[in-house]
């Protein structure tokens, strides 16, 4: 996409690149609306049928490039609500919102709104030496990009609070035992383990996987009742796909299922 966004498909998957290693990825405006691109380009190409999110070098992302910052807090520019309404509050809700599987390929640390990202992503296969730092209040600032509300549903208040007002870092193991993050692997296997995961996804039915996104967020708001009826509605759709033809015949005729995404 750019110099500092790479976006790449192959065999079903688009891998999404923050590249900008010599600043551990901290993110510019350009880079948010490049990435921003990159999702919506993986949304609407059905030859995608999972997205990856990555970092180049040792980092995921550092967050927000702290230099680019500098000056907006006295008043120069667009002041920081207007700034994450158009930039990062744009992409979190277009990571929660593509019908479509994405992964968060943690390779290293995850700071501030990087960690947002990573925590915005469906899942999130960590590397060994990978961390999680809510580096916002050492900073001065509160948690945004998604994480004052993604943190306490995945691990509990108590100990999102705890992340975010010490901004300890959070390594890969302990973020597996709280469960922020779904798999660790070893750092010598971690671009092999990505690959594989996401093969595994892209060969899912695609269809039915979107769905369960759409409804598990839904659900997050609402009632059991409210559930249960948009559970229904969505099998309605579900159950008029190819793929779901192709799971049961496979199944009756004891095979594994082939499934094409439709
Ligand atoms: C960086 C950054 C960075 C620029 C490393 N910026 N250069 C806020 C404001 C407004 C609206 C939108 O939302 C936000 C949300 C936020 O994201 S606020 C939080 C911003 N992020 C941080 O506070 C994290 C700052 N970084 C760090 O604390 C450390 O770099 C970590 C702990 C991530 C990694 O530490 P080290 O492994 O020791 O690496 P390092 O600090 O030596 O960094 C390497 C280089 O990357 C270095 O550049 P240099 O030219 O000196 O080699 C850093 O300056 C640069 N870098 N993060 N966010």
């Amino acid at each position: 996409m750019t110099e500092h966004i790479l976006y790449g498909v192959a065999d079903g998957v688009a891998t999404i690149t923050l590249n900008r290693a010599d600043k551990l990825n901290a993110l510019t405006d350009e880079m948010l609306s490049s990435l921003r691109r990159s999702v919506r380009a993986a949304e609407k190409d059905d030859a995608v049928r999972c997205i990856v999110l990555t970092g180049s070098g040792r980092a995921f992302c550092a967050g927000q490039d702290l230099a680019a910052v500098r000056g907006r807090e006295g008043g120069e520019g667009v002041g920081f609500r207007e700034h994450l309404e158009r930039t990062y509050n744009v992409v979190i809700r277009e990571l929660r919102s593509v019908e479509k599987p994405v992964l968060g390929a943690v390779n290293g640390v995850a700071a501030g709104a990087g960690a947002s990202l990573a925590l915005a992503c469906d899942l999130r296969l960590a590397a060994e030496s990978a961390s999680f730092i809510q580096s916002f209040i050492g900073v001065g600032l509160v948690p945004d990009s998604g994480s004052t509300w993604f943190l306490p549903r995945m691990i509990g208040y108590a100990r999102a609070f705890e992340l975010a007002v010490t901004g300890n870092r959070l390594p890969a193991a302990e973020a597996l035992a709280l469960g922020l993050v779904n798999r660790v692997v070893p750092d010598a296997d971690f671009s092999l383990e990505v690959r594989s995961y996401a093969l595994q996804l892209a060969n899912a039915p695609t269809r039915a996987v979107g769905l369960t996104k759409r409804a598990m967020n839904r659900a997050m708001g609402s009632t059991l009742d409210e559930a249960l009826a948009y559970e229904a509605q969505l099998q309605e759709v579900a159950g008029s796909t190819r793929d779901h033809r192709e799971g049961v015949s496979a199944f009756l005729e004891k095979r594994s299922p082939t499934f094409e995404g439709r």
